[in-house]
């Protein structure tokens, strides 16, 4: 009867979804093992050369702090797309290992990004333990070391991806996502000038740009598009309807992150924001804008992006009389119904579950 098939029917999707998990959890466990692995690819030959050998000490050394330690949603979506996107024949397990290692090469990006990204925003914490450029005898040498981070992605995909037909697409995309960044990253730096308060920068436009190109396109697109070749799927309209999805959840992300650089408890996030001190074109200096009285803004002209804790305290005070928690509580329940549709309009032949197992993972998140 009806009844009896669709009972069927939800009983099948709640098996494939705990096989899904179970999927998930055993890849991250190889995930994590292949770490060990990929330190030695990279250091093991030259170690022991009469010239770099001391060079390499230091990449391992940057390697081992900077790269693991992460939640590594975007290394590990790599993966888990993959298994979305191809044969039960192209499971292989080279494919399988090839998908870890591309992963491991988010990952490895990521590292590059947020070690000069923490000497530029002056942060003193990343992952529960002080940024790299904090440590004792590190400082701005730590600018090489991240250049030496970004080496290590071309390099591992040249050990494990030449010779692939989708070889050439890697190293272009993460070229390009590269470049895309460093254009956020631009933008953000030059919308935050120290000592220069000037509110009428904080506007949406400029805020939705900065956190497509600095967060969205290297967080959410890179990992799926990275899959989707590996997959043989380079037809370009395919990737425009993905990219539309992931760079709209890219952008609730980097809210995420700037509400919690705010509101965040550090003990979970790992972190100690500096967005107010930084004169931040943050979400939530952006939104607050659209709130305040005039004596309102004054407090904002007069506290932020300057360093002193009670500018800083005037400032988070403000934020709680304009009851930000609570406006952004709304903004993450409407935009979790806007990437729904989304998803319903732009995944044509792409698996929704891609796109929804992403989602998962992110709203609602604390960390
Ligand atoms: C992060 O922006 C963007 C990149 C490219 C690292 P952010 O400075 O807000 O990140 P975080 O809060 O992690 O320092
Ligand atoms: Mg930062
Ligand atoms: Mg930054
Ligand atoms: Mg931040």
């Amino acid at each position: 009867t009806e009844y009896q098939s669709l009972l069927l029917r939800v009983n099948s999707q709640l098996d494939n979804h705990a096989v899904k998990k179970q999927q998930a959890k055993a890849d991250t466990k190889q995930f994590d093992r292949l770490f060990v692995q990929i330190v030695n690819d990279l250091t093991e030959q030259d170690l022991s050369h009469s010239e770099v050998g001391d060079a390499i000490r230091r990449l391992k050394q940057v390697l081992e702090y900077n790269a693991p330690g992460g939640k590594r949603n975007r290394g590990l979506s790599v993966i888990a797309s993959y298994r979305e996107l191809v044969t039960s024949e192209q499971l292989t397990p080279e494919n399988l290992q090839r998908a870890l290692v591309v992963g491991w090469c988010i990952e490895l990006l990521q590292a590059f990004f947020l070690v000069a990204d923490d000497i530029m925003d002056a942060s003193l914490t990343r992952r529960g333990q002080p940024c790299w450029y904090k440590r004792d005898g590190i400082g701005l040498d730590a600018v090489n070391d991240s250049f030496l981070l970004e080496a290590t992605i071309y390099r591992l995909l040249k050990k494990y991806c030449r010779g692939e037909p989708f070889y050439i697409n890697l190293i272009e995309l993460f070229l390009e996502t590269s470049y895309q960044t460093e254009l956020g990253q631009a933008l953000d730096l030059i919308t935050a000038p120290p000592n220069q308060i000037d509110l009428t920068r904080f506007t949406d436009d400029r805020y939705k740009a900065i956190v497509k190109y600095k967060t969205a396109f290297y967080s959410f697109y890179l990992p799926v598009a990275a899959a989707m070749y590996m997959a043989g799927i380079d037809d370009e309209m395919e990737h425009n309807n993905a990219k539309a999805i992931l760079l709209e959840m890219g952008e609730f992300f980097q809210i995420q992150d700037d509400y919690l650089d705010c509101f965040g408890d550090p003990a979970i996030t790992g972190k100690i924001g500096t967005d107010i001190e930084d004169n931040k074109c943050s979400w939530l200096v952006v939104e607050a804008l659209k709130r305040v009285t005039s004596e309102q803004r004054q407090v904002l002209e007069l506290c932020y992006g300057r360093k002193d804790n009670e500018s800083v305290n005037r400032v988070k005070s403000l934020y709680t009389d304009l009851e930000m928690p609570k406006v952004y509580s709304e903004y993450e329940d409407s935009s979790y119904q806007r990437l729904m549709s989304l998803i319903e309009r732009h995944a044509n032949k792409l698996p929704h579950s891609i796109f929804l197992s992403f989602a998962q993972k992110i709203y609602k998140r604390n960390k």
